[in-house]
């Protein structure tokens, strides 16, 4: 096999840690908090995790552990959607582990959750992790978005971690995959297993934050990547000045991505979800505030500029997103027949006849493209797939017609010229940042440091990011503090609340303070590629949202 001068050079990086955990891990020890509870919801989320409420949270002092050199068995799963430093994390919690005891055996489950159900696995040795440190992917084991969450599921878990004597489990995944964590760790209680379950919190869309979950990792490299890609198409804007450049955004729901990259690249225009959805501004009001900054900059000479768009957005126009609850009402109940009709054109006419007059108006006026992918199939968590619907072409040919409009009405002289973009994947695989290589190693070997403390259903925690990583605070928060109950699929769940965009928070309010000026004026930033060696001040710094939001 074949390795870049760059891969090598990554192998050799030695990721830091926090001060505490730097120590001989024979001489660290958990430090018990107070005990906590969610903010909301308290009684009825008592009543469904009985074994894992209320516990307190954890951290570490220098004390002699006479338990952490106990011979166990570590099983991991890597869950959902890539995010960079995935690999660091199972290295730091390889490496604590034969600290440890040599002995220590960790086994990895491949393809995500359906590893452990089909037992399919491999050893993690130290000469089959070493091709992975410090590298972007999850290729190590592979990832896959299987749901553990029925009891006969958990039953296949606590058989399969029986057969390999594994003694913990650790989960690294987003919110949904840390929240089935806290219901597996609650059963393995019940049942008596003898098993714990760690979570560690995954996600490049920044949406599993709280309190005590400052970023979940692959967030930083992941922004990075996308802004030195959007810097760079700022250049080009700004050197042929010819095109308006619309640039659609991974992050699902959240618009975290979307903001974080504008506060980095200073566009034109950006969108945040969560502001129109607050606002109930309709579709057509968007495409109208883009064309009236597109002809404003093109009355200053000035026909080109870059656009932000985050990948949710259609759910957070509130007809579009009436228009999607009534299409999976749909979709779910009439799928025999549905599934009858062979072309789109009677799939089309079916849903128009079954939609509610408004919807089937929306439905109807949106081009045939974006109807197609609205009608695509839903992912295992029975959402709309954000990423494959086109709403920087439809934003591209919607703008294009109301400028043709106003231009016929003369309120605009000048030229529109829209190019799409969509960046996503370009950004989940990338080699993890310093930050993100150092936090995530940091985060796997403080799983095995709660593991060692004999803690189940705690989510792996380093805090005070925004300081140098010797300063960081290590330790384990419950994750039934983090939860609430929520309506999904007509049931009221116990679920970790997804972190959205806050309006009244730093990062947003610093963009708001701005953008006015971004818009009219060219004064983009151009942030370049991420860098792995070099001063710390351009290698280890995190991303704005993490400085502006810790700065509070
Ligand atoms: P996770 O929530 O599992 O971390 O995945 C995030 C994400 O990258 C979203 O930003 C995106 O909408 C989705 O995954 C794409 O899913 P897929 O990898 O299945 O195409």
């Amino acid at each position: 096999m074949e390795y870049s001068p760059l891969q090598i050079a990554r192998y050799k990086y030695e990721p830091k840690l926090p001060a505490i955990l730097r120590k001989p891990i024979s001489s660290i020890v958990t430090k018990e908090g107070k005990a906590t509870a969610p903010a909301v919801h308290q009684d009825a989320i008592k009543a469904l995790f009985p074994n894992t409420y209320g516990l307190p949270k954890i951290s570490f002092e220098a004390g002699e552990n006479t338990e952490i050199g106990t011979k166990r068995n570590v099983g991991v799963i890597l869950s959902g959607g890539q995010a960079p430093g995935g690999h660091n994390v199972i290295s730091g919690l390889f490496d604590a582990m034969k600290a440890a005891n040599p002995e220590n055996k960790l086994i990895g489950f491949k393809g995500g959750p359906s590893g452990i159900l089909e037992d399919d696995f491999v050893e993690i040795t130290g000469e089959y992790l070493d091709k992975f440190r410090n590298t972007g992917g999850f290729d190590i084991i592979g990832s896959g978005r299987t749901k553990l969450e029925t009891e006969e599921q958990f039953s296949i878990c606590a058989q399969t971690c029986r057969k390999h004597d594994i003694s913990a489990i650790v989960i690294i995944g987003g919110d949904d995959s840390n929240t089935n964590a806290a219901v597996l760790a609650e059963y393995f209680l019940r049942t008596k297993a003898g098993i714990q379950v760690i979570g560690c919190p995954k996600t490049i869309d920044g949406d599993l934050k709280n309190e005590s979950i400052e970023i979940s990792f692959g967030f930083d490299t992941a922004t990075k990547t996308y802004s030195e890609l959007i810097g760079n198409i700022e250049r080009d804007a700004n050197s042929a000045k010819k095109y308006w450049h619309f640039i659609k955004l991974m992050g699902r729901s959240a618009s975290h991505i979307t903001l974080e990259c504008a506060l980095e690249t200073q566009p034109n225009i950006c969108l945040i979800s969560e502001e129109i959805e607050k606002n109930g501004t309709s579709l057509s009001e968007v495409v109208q505030q883009i064309a009236d900054v597109v002809a404003q900059r093109a009355a200053d000479g000035n026909n080109f500029g870059v656009i932000l768009v985050p990948e949710g957005l259609v759910e957070f126009i509130p007809e579009v997103k009436t228009l999607i609850s009534e299409l999976n009402d749909l979709l779910a109940k009439e799928a025999v027949a549905y599934g009858t009709l062979s072309d789109f054109e009677r799939q089309s006419a079916f849903i128009i006849s079954h939609l509610t007059a408004k919807s089937a108006n929306v439905f109807s006026v949106l081009p045939e493209g974006i109807q197609k992918q609205l009608l695509m199939d839903r992912d295992p968590h029975g959402n709309v797939q954000v990423s494959r619907i086109e709403t920087d072409k439809l934003l591209i040919e919607m703008v294009d017609k109301r400028l043709s409009q106003m231009k016929q009405a003369g309120k605009f002289v000048g030229k529109f010229s829209g190019l799409n973009h969509f960046f996503g994947y370009e950004g989940r695989c990338a080699f993890p940042s310093n930050f993100d290589a150092d936090y995530c190693y940091s985060l796997g070997y403080n799983a095995f440091m709660l593991i060692a403390g004999g803690l189940s259903g705690y989510l792996s925690s380093v805090t005070n990011l925004g300081k140098p990583a010797d300063q960081w605070k290590a330790g384990g928060i419950p994750i039934t503090m983090m939860m609430n109950m929520e309506h999904r699929h007509g049931e009221l769940k116990p679920v970790i609340k997804k972190a959205l965009v806050e309006l009244d928070g730093a990062p947003f309010t610093y963009f708001k303070e701005h953008r006015d000026q971004w818009a009219r004026h060219t004064c983009f930033t151009y942030p370049g590629a991420i860098q792995y060696f070099g001063p710390a001040e351009v290698c280890d710094r995190t991303t704005m949202t993490l400085a502006l939001e810790l700065k509070r």
